[in-house]
């Protein structure tokens, strides 16, 4: 059985969400991130990021990792490929095509979208939105989302979906990349076409599901 190491406060949502669409039977084992932990090294800390046996997992020390079988994957963008690729189905891509337009996304994904979004998060989750210096995150991280937002906004008004009009391991990735945006709702408001599809994507039992457990763990 494919086994997800890591905790839902995390990138773990990632493969976690697409598994719970999948509707296949896999075991999450929670490892929390050691910075979360005053004592991360202690003998009665929980298992986390920098415990031995999960640094022979993943030596970068990062949650997701993936095990099935031999293979050990770590990535949150390739596990949900490897994931979706496995399993199949009308979630991963059907030809040589939809895999390198879900590709394409996914990589805008992680490489225009992910960095920018998490500054804004940590702002808002820090309670820094009233400082000179959280303003400076917000608007820098606003100015560098324009590009890669208003092109996905020019899709997304002309297609339901990222990839062959249907729901797919793409709108899973680029989904959970845009959700930091939320945090900052004025961030959201020049993208209608990305609120529709956001809001398409996360009214799925699967994302709303995963969502109420990831609510119950410890912050
Ligand atoms: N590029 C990696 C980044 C993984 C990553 O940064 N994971 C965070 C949690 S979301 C983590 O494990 N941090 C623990 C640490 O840095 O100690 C991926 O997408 O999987």
């Amino acid at each position: 059985m494919v086994v997800i190491y890591g905790v839902l406060r995390s990138r773990v949502t990632r493969p976690v969400w697409l598994m719970r669409e999948l509707g296949q039977p896999f075991e999450l084992v929670p490892v929390m991130q050691a910075y979360r932990l005053e004592h991360p090294q202690a003998a009665d800390a929980p298992f986390n990021t920098a415990s031995p046996d999960f640094l022979t997992l993943n030596p970068a020390g990062q949650i997701p990792v993936m095990v099935d079988g031999d293979l050990v994957l770590t990535e949150s963008m390739a596990i949900p490929f490897y994931l979706a690729k496995k399993f199949g189905g009308p979630l991963a891509p059907a030809s040589a095509e939809e895999e390198a337009e879900a590709l394409q996304w996914a990589f805008a994904a992680i490489t225009g979208i992910e960095g920018p979004a998490l500054d804004m998060l940590q702002v808002i989750q820090f309670k820094r939105t009233d400082t000179e210096e959280g303003q400076a995150v917000l608007a820098k991280a606003q100015q560098q989302l324009a590009r890669p937002l208003s092109r996905l906004e020019g899709h997304l008004a002309e297609h339901d979906f990222l990839v062959g009009d249907r729901f797919t391991v793409a709108d899973i990735l680029m989904a959970e990349c845009v959700r930091y945006v939320q945090a900052h709702a004025p961030a959201m408001e020049p993208y209608p076409a990305i609120r529709t599809w956001l809001g398409r994507c996360q009214s799925r039992p699967a994302f709303r599901d995963m969502m109420e457990e990831r609510a119950a763990e410890p912050l």
